[in-house]
């Protein structure tokens, strides 16, 4: 064991000779440290096992179901295709082996390990956090602070500042599998022009690729794209192909020649290209773990960019693997052999399973290997890092590609360390309520690891949604950074019009809302990302006791807000826990009622015509009108809604959001001051965002008085 020290305190114990992921920015200062945690190293793997204190808390392992407070179940860490997120399933897509135990003393632990890790934190016995590593080499951060908060923020420094979208990846995108042409493309977007709901962009799923083929475009299907694009850019409208893992294996197809002639694809046990079946049929999986391979593959966006094209989703890199054609003859020979015999249940079971268990098995990912630094490294060994660096692949190519032009970027598969490339959504949830509700706890977790860029799929991809749905799970996505309403092919259609009219109502006036908060929420994220603060914080990282603890079911956003949305149907309300007063706010309210919310449990009316947020003592919530897209935000009249007890501040951020010249500083910033004088108030604005011209301001005091100022 080696151990080491980063800047800001955080120990490090190096065990073995771990593979170098990427995960962490800092340097490390080797420093002699004396172990910390109870490790068994036992038949290849390592166990580590923590005793919890009684009242400790567990935060979070990012992109996983489960709750806030992770504590009583299990998890694992296994980048995986999983269609059906249900509660007994232990991993999802993404390998985020980060986690906060606070309670009596609170510090943070990251396993910087890039295949399979299990956790089992309390389920099996309540008092012990057992993991197992599936390996003898990896290293171990230690993160102490005074609380969950601090430690949070110490992780966000080592790991490095999220990736920054452009401003545009802020807005209201539609998506569905199943858009199956240029005609239903144009359709969808003239239907949301024609409702006069705002739109950003639509995505587009296989169905624009010829045969599934990443960087081809159907010419019977999308004929003209470049034209097709540029004539919806002139909209201000964005498409967003989506690009696969798996290369086609396919003479004469340019991505198969050249990745062959560049031995560019994973290999087999014998040294050839490894062959596994996803959509495109046969394919062969690039090598993301060599440099040469990533420069390459992510210079094929140019196909797309040259289009027009300024955002891409990577799908199936965890990656997804349908059958290896082995695996598939083996279960035919099967089925044959068992051809007239008179089967019991148990021998028909096993015939079905052999079929329905194809997808993803563990034993494929042994048999392709990858090349790193010279040696060959099966996908097993380092299997969650695959979705990571092809995301890093295609972001080091569209940087090059749209230089100082940002590009929205999100990927499926992750770990920690991707968040400096690009986005994430959170996969195939379904169009159920279960699932709006694990959305608003997966936002916190995922902050916590990194990822800031983040959304779900909003009314859920797999199985029907209907309109009250949709519309609360609006009423939650409004607020988070990627925005976007997606569904599965052969699920009915879920665009805001294809409802009554009452939810097309209602959804217009939410993704308005939307358009209306874009100043606030591109500020918060960009001060989150800068300042390494989460966007997302469970309000234990704010306030103190049990109530408090458990309420998984409300947010902080920022330091001025706190969400509470309704996630069950048929409800006219909930109730919501408010752990100091606040000011509850109608948002699409014609006068946008407010409410004095007193400390406590309130029963809080939110009907589905609304948008109820609750602003913090002392702080203030910019917006501008609504707009159809986020070119033709005007930010000429700033609106301001203020709670003020005594004295409310806020740091409104902006820049350009296109370019990178924010980092060199360009940047507007316009400090917001309101303080309580007397019978009247005192307001400070330094304003050096050139946009901004009035400033209307509604201030509002602990007795809900309402006085107007402009400036
Ligand atoms: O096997 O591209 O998560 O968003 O619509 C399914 C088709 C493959 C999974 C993605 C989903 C996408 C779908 N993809």
């Amino acid at each position: 064991m080696k151990t080491y020290e980063l800047n800001n305190g955080t120990k490090v114990f190096k065990y073995g000779h771990p593979i170098e992921t990427g995960a962490i920015v800092q340097s490390k200062i080797e420093k002699e440290l004396k172990e910390e945690l109870d490790i068994l190293f036992e038949k290849g793997h390592a166990k580590i096992s923590i005793k919890f204190l009684p009242n400790d808390m567990v935060y979070g392992f990012g992109g996983n179901l489960g709750g806030i407070n992770r504590r009583g179940r299990l998890y694992e860490s296994y980048c995986t295709d999983e269609p059906l997120h249900i509660e007994d399933k232990t991993k999802l897509y993404s390998a985020h082996n980060f986690f906060i135990i606070s309670g009596k003393e609170t510090k943070g632990y990251f396993i910087d390990f890039p295949s399979r890790i299990k956790y089992d934190v309390g389920y099996y016995n309540e008092n012990y956090f057992n993991i197992e590593i599936y390996g003898e080499d990896f290293y171990t951060y230690i993160i102490e602070g005074k609380d969950a908060k601090e430690v949070s923020e110490k992780f966000l420094e080592i790991i490095g500042r999220s990736y920054i979208p452009p401003k545009w990846a802020f807005g209201y995108f539609q998506s569905r599998w199943g858009y199956e042409d240029k005609g239903k493309v144009r359709k969808v977007y003239e239907t949301f022009r024609k409702n006069d709901i705002p739109l950003e962009g639509i995505f587009l799923d296989l169905d624009y690729m010829e045969n599934f083929k990443d960087f081809t475009i159907s010419e019977e299907r999308f004929s003209g794209f470049e034209d097709f694009v540029e004539d919806l850019k002139k909209d201000g409208l964005y498409l967003v192909p989506i690009i696969d893992a798996g290369v086609k294996a396919e003479e004469g197809y340019h991505v198969y020649e050249e990745g062959i002639a560049g031995d560019h694809f994973c290999k087999n046990e014998a040294g050839d290209p490894y062959e596994a079946v996803v959509w495109p049929g046969k394919v062969h999986f690039p090598d993301f773990m060599k440099e040469d391979t990533q420069l390459w593959f992510g210079s094929k966006y140019k196909i797309l960019t040259d289009c027009g094209i300024e955002g891409f989703w990577n799908d199936m890199n965890e990656p997804a693997i349908f059958y290896e054609q082995k695996a598939l003859d083996e279960a035919i020979q099967y089925a044959h052999e068992q051809k007239d015999k008179n089967l019991d249940v148990f021998s028909y079971f096993k015939l079905k399973d052999n079929f329905t268990n194809l997808a993803n098995k563990d034993s494929y990912y042994k048999n392709f290997y990858h090349e790193i630094d010279g040696k060959t490294v099966s996908n097993d060994e380092v299997h969650n890092l695959y979705g990571y660096y092809m995301t890093k692949s295609a972001n080091l190519g569209l940087s090059k590609l749209l230089k100082n032009k940002r590009f929205l970027l999100i990927s499926r598969a992750s770990s920690i360390g991707m968040h400096r490339y690009g986005g994430i959504w959170t996969g195939d949830n379904s169009s159920w309520w279960s699932h709006l509700e694990q959305n608003i706890k997966i936002l916190p977790s995922l902050n916590l690891c990194g990822f800031f860029n983040i959304g779900g799929d909003t009314g859920g991809f797999g199985g029907n949604c209907n309109g009250e749905l949709l519309t609360r799970w609006l009423q939650l996505s409004i607020f988070t950074p990627l925005l976007r309403n997606h569904s599965a092919i052969g699920s009915n259609n879920q665009e805001p019009y294809v409802f009554s009219k009452e939810v097309l109502k209602n959804t217009r006036n939410l993704i308005k809302a939307r358009y209306s908060l874009i100043p606030y929420i591109y500020s918060e994220y960009m001060k989150a990302v800068n300042n390494y603060t989460l966007m997302f914080k469970p309000l234990s990282f704010e306030f103190k006791g049990t109530l408090v603890e458990e309420v998984e079911d409300q947010l902080l956003l920022g330091d001025q807000l706190m969400l509470a949305p309704v996630y069950r149907s048929n409800q006219r309300g909930r109730y919501v826990y408010f752990p100091e007063d606040m000011l509850e706010v109608s948002f699409l309210d014609r006068d946008m009622a407010t409410t004095v919310r007193k400390k406590g449990i309130h029963y809080v009316e939110y009907g589905l015509e609304d948008l109820k947020f609750f602003i913090r003592k002392n702080s203030i919530i910019p917006y501008v009108k609504p707009s159809k897209n986020v070119k033709e935000l005007d930010l000429t009249d700033l609106q301001l809604i203020a709670y003020v007890d005594d004295e409310a501040f806020y740091k409104l951020y902006d820049d350009d959001g296109k370019s990178y010249d924010f980092i060199e500083g360009k940047s507007y910033l316009t400090n917001i001051k309101i303080a309580k004088k007397a019978e009247d108030y005192k307001i400070n604005i330094d304003n050096n965002n050139p946009y901004i011209k009035n400033i209307n301001i509604k201030i509002i005091d602990s007795n809900n008085n309402i006085i107007h100022k402009e400036i």
